[in-house]
């Protein structure tokens, strides 16, 4: 029998095996000369002779308690990459004491994934909504109202994608839902939905962009959103908390603060939307310091081992999220694929902590990094 993965990476050759060139490609594109998916150069700078017996991950995130500071980043169509979906990733990141953000591209009903789920003690939270705001106010509100009623705690609005990034590969090879997979959440947008929302990806000319928004326009997100209006009008429609997903700069991160909003999650969106972006770690010590600990500042981009994390909680981050990665699991073995993960996940953060000197997440600290000097002498302090 083959050895069992040992690793994220392990369990990522894994899933290529599986999936098809379309899916695989799919998930795993970023935008243009893919420079953003590209960055990390950070080092740990590890301290010892500190009492290491018991290590602590928990964190807790609007009063609610997760055993592992790493949760599930909403991505599309799971039930593309395993039969098991929305709920088997759902139903994995309960399991391990954690959180699941469902997408509004979600090829499972929200009110499903939601009763899939068994109960648990109230001090765990329950999964969040992922929303695109759509130029369709009566869309938008009834989709917000179903998340409500069902139980989900927080709406995490993304804001990086007013239009679809560039994908060079995508185009070349346009992704299609096979038939009997359906978009659960999108009113109307089902019926070759995938590849009409991307049909603006492909547009050659203004005159075919026009046109593609004239004639899918209501169901396309809304480029005219604003921080004055949008952030109020969510407001107004739920009690749920808001969570903006998108964020990459100070400046942003402070009028976030300043709207309101409960929380943000530093995102690039995988490095799938504007290309030459800086990688999220790079931007997140603006993020911490613009936010001033008003709002957590939660985290994706690249999380694949649990150094990444422990990188992310030494520059501030309160939670991080895994996406591809947990898509790989749920290739590799549905539900049972996605645990293993987060355990791989968990243990090796557990082990990256004790090998540095940090008992907790709060003694994970900024000055435990350190970044290469560019002339290859030495490590300059953060
Ligand atoms: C209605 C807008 O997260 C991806 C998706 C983006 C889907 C945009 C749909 O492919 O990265």
């Amino acid at each position: 029998p083959e050895p069992a993965p040992i690793n994220v990476r392990d369990i990522k050759d894994i899933a290529k095996s599986k999936l098809s060139s379309a899916v695989w490609q799919y998930y795993t594109t970023g935008a243009e000369e893919e420079c953003t998916l590209e960055r990390n150069s950070l080092v740990i700078r590890p301290r010892v002779l500190r009492d290491v017996s018991k290590i602590n991950t928990r964190t807790t995130i609007f009063g609610k308690t997760y055993d592992i500071p790493i949760a599930i980043a909403p991505t599309a169509y799971q039930k593309l990459v395993g039969n098991d979906g929305e709920v088997g990733l759902t139903r994995a990141s309960h399991a391990l004491g954690s959180n699941f953000i469902l997408s509004s591209n979600a090829t499972t009903s929200l009110e499903d994934v939601m009763s899939a789920l068994p109960q648990r003690a109230n001090h765990y939270p329950r999964p969040w909504f992922q929303l695109y705001f759509l130029r369709s106010r009566e869309v938008t509100a009834r989709v917000i109202r179903r998340a409500e009623t069902a139980g989900y705690e927080a709406l995490v609005l993304t804001v990086d994608t007013v239009v679809l990034g560039n994908r060079y590969l995508e185009r070349k090879q346009p992704l299609t839902l096979p038939a009997g997979l359906r978009m659960a959440n999108r009113e109307g947008a089902n019926a070759g939905g995938v590849t009409k929302g991307r049909l603006m990806l492909n547009a050659r000319t203004a005159k075919e962009h026009e046109k593609v928004m004239r004639e899918h326009g209501d169901l396309i997100v809304d480029p005219g959103l604003t921080w004055d209006e949008t952030i109020p009008w969510l407001r107004s429609q739920t009690r749920m908390k808001i969570v903006v997903k998108g964020i990459m700069t100070g400046e942003d991160g402070a009028k976030a603060v300043e709207a309101g909003v409960d929380g943000i999650i530093v995102s690039n969106h995988g490095g799938r939307q504007l290309d030459g972006v800086p990688s999220t770690l790079e931007v997140l010590p603006e993020l911490v310091v613009a936010v001033k600990g008003r709002i957590p500042v939660m985290f994706d981009g690249g999380v694949s081992r649990g150094s990444d994390v422990f990188k992310a909680i030494a520059l501030g981050a309160d939670l991080c999220f895994i996406g591809r990665a947990s898509l790989w699991g749920l290739a590799y073995k549905g539900q049972e694929g996605v645990e293993t993960v987060l355990h791989i996940l968990e243990r090796e953060l557990s082990r990256t902590m004790a090998l540095a000197g940090a008992m907790s997440l709060d003694h994970i600290s900024k000055d435990m990094l350190g970044v290469a000097r560019r002339d290859g002498f030495g490590i300059s302090r953060l």
